[in-house]
């Protein structure tokens, strides 16, 4: 008998003898992904009550224990000021239905182990883009209670005067119809758009098979012979090409009210729409977006003919437009005190934009293979890369350049290139490795606006490492990235709407306030703890950051839900699942 079996059963006599406490339904101190672990994955919850010892997995329809353990040693985790312990019982292997219990502490809800568990959420996440399109109806066949009417037709939009351009002189009208709403607002910004489309593209690139085969969302085009999610992204991409100056290349920062809506359905918001300034970021995202799309449509050439090059020749457009505007800043502000109407709507303002010349160069060079987009901007130029976000969006290029690695000719520095993104692949598997919470989140810095994109974003880049590497090390870091989002995290939530026993019900999203039924739409991620708390909504639990989170509509500092955010969330979730599928055979 092995010390490691000799311990459990040890632990199971110890066990016996310690009696259950009678309220079982005491399972807030037992956080765990409340969607449920793979088979082969690893399984951990964290218990915050540093008082017990043990663990048990009982099934959960007869409670007959099917494992015992001793849980790992009392550790503090900082950004919830919390003593926890870790219950690990990955050789839980079985599917089924099981609680957790903890002799003391209480029980967890029912959880499921089984090979399906990441699919919904894969596929909902996905789906959430769906209920994001504007200028089209979405009728019950596919959006079910959600469904409503067409908001935003953008067919008419006017050319704000910090627009104005020789072809398109202020006032002009022009068609931008399409796309997704940003967030909970109902406005579309083209540098959110960028890193969020793109995301999406390189789902269905990175997981042709599974993403044609298993992640059907029941939308317009599903039977097409393009993946769902492909279909989604093109949705989003279209909008961005009508976003595009045909006269000179540049691109509009933004379309958008004067002003946010109230929390009305869409099509009663009808306050005049912008177009807003054309502006470097916007360019060299969309020419970085429209590159890497170019690459992914190549492959349907009969389902999408033509489409590649239209996409690489205004990727080219925007990327000469922004060399020759380096410097056209989104400054909201400035805007303001040069032009009417004033425009308060989201900014996403960048002043940094070396990150997004890298990126747009990066994908230049992959669909066009001119080494002069290298040259000039070197996406291999220390330091290493960082987690991207909106306004940093280095890592997208490398994650481009790392999946072909194969086609760069032979000069190219493929090692420098994989140690670019395993550098910070290492520190966050070290990470959830020695976290009391065993997850990769954990800096102060990691909880801002959005802190739980930041956690995906994290499991998407131990992804692209796992993929790099074929080192299980980043794939459990990347699953415990998703058992964050879902449920391993100090508030008890489940931050996905519809997803998990304790899911947001009140997430600051327009339609799900304003239409009439009570259920949030699914699917989607909430931006999660964010301990500046700018919303001054009454009510959060804590300052602490990693508890800094509150269920209700006031609060759009931590409970709004973005684009941005449910791209990752679709690509970890939807990438955990494949791989878990391929690994089984
Ligand atoms: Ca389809
Ligand atoms: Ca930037």
């Amino acid at each position: 008998m092995s010390a490691r079996a000799l311990r459990v059963v040890v632990a199971a006599l110890a066990l016996a003898l310690l009696p259950l406490p009678a309220a079982a339904q005491r399972d807030a101190a037992i956080r765990l992904n409340q969607v449920g672990f793979h088979p082969a994955a690893p399984k951990v919850a964290v218990v915050a009550d540093a008082h017990a010892d043990q663990f048990a997995v009982l099934t959960a329809d007869r409670g007959d224990t099917v494992l015992t353990g001793m849980l790992a040693p009392v550790a503090s985790w900082e950004p919830s000021g919390e003593r926890v312990r870790l219950a690990e019982f990955g050789e839980l292997a079985k599917s089924g239905r099981y609680v957790l219990a903890v002799p003391g502490v209480g029980r967890s809800r029912p959880f499921v182990v089984g090979p399906d568990v990441y699919t919904p959420v894969a596929r909902a996440a996905v789906k959430a883009f769906y209920f994001q399109r504007m200028s089209v109806d979405l009728p019950p066949a596919y959006a079910g209670p959600w469904s409503r009417r067409a908001g935003h037709p953008d067919d008419a939009v006017l050319v704000h005067p910090s627009a104005a351009g020789p072809g398109r002189p202020a006032g002009t009208r022009i068609a931008a119809p399409g796309g997704w709403y940003d967030a909970g607002d109902y406005n579309k910004y083209v540098v959110n758009s960028g890193i969020s489309t793109y995301t999406l593209l390189v789902l269905a690139e990175h997981f042709p098979e599974y993403a044609g085969a298993s992640l059907s969302t029941n939308v317009p085009e599903s039977g097409n012979a393009l993946p769902d999610v492909l279909d989604e992204a093109l949705w989003n991409l279209r909008w961005m090409m009508a976003m595009q100056d045909p006269n000179d290349g540049g691109v509009y920062h933004k379309l958008t009210n004067a002003e946010f809506n109230a929390m009305e359905m869409p099509e009663r918001a009808t306050a005049p729409r912008y177009v807003v300034q054309k502006s470097t970021a916007a360019a060299l995202d969309f020419a970085a977006t429209a590159a890497h799309a170019a690459l992914v449509v190549r492959r349907f050439p009969r389902q999408l003919p033509g489409l590649a090059d239209s996409l690489v020749r205004g990727a080219t457009a925007a990327w000469r437009w922004a060399r020759a505007h380096p410097d056209s800043v989104y400054d909201q502000r400035r805007l303001n005190e040069r032009f009417d109407p004033d425009v308060n709507t989201g900014a996403y303002g960048d002043t940094a934009l070396g990150d997004e010349l890298q990126w747009a160069a990066a994908e230049l060079y992959l669909a066009t293979r001119a080494d002069s987009f290298l040259v000039l901007a070197e996406p291999l130029a220390p330091p290493p890369a960082r987690v991207p976000g909106w306004g940093s969006v280095r890592a997208l290029g490398l994650y481009s350049l790392a999946d072909h690695r194969r086609e760069l000719p032979r000069g190219f520095d493929t090692t420098a290139l994989v140690r670019q993104l395993l550098v910070p692949a290492r520190e966050l598997a070290e990470r959830a490795r020695t976290s009391p919470y065993g997850v990769p989140i954990g800096e102060r810095r990691d909880f801002g606006w959005g802190s739980n994109a930041v956690a995906a974003n994290q499991g998407m880049l131990l992804v692209q490492a796992y993929r790099l590497t074929r080192d299980t090390t980043y794939l459990s870091a990347a699953v415990a990235a998703l058992d964050y989002v879902l449920g391993r995290n100090a508030t008890g939530y489940s931050f996905v709407t519809g997803f998990g026993w304790r899911p947001p019900r009140a997430p600051h999203h327009r339609p799900s306030q304003a239409d009439t039924v009570a259920a949030p739409v699914p699917g989607m991620l909430v931006g999660g703890p964010n301990p500046a708390q700018q919303d001054h909504c009454p009510g959060y639990p804590s300052r602490l950051p990693a508890l800094s989170y509150l269920d209700d509509v006031c609060s759009y500092a931590s409970n709004e839900i973005a684009i941005n955010w449910n791209a990752p969330l679709a690509y970890l979730a939807g990438a955990v699942d494949a791989i878990y599928r391929e690994l089984k055979h």
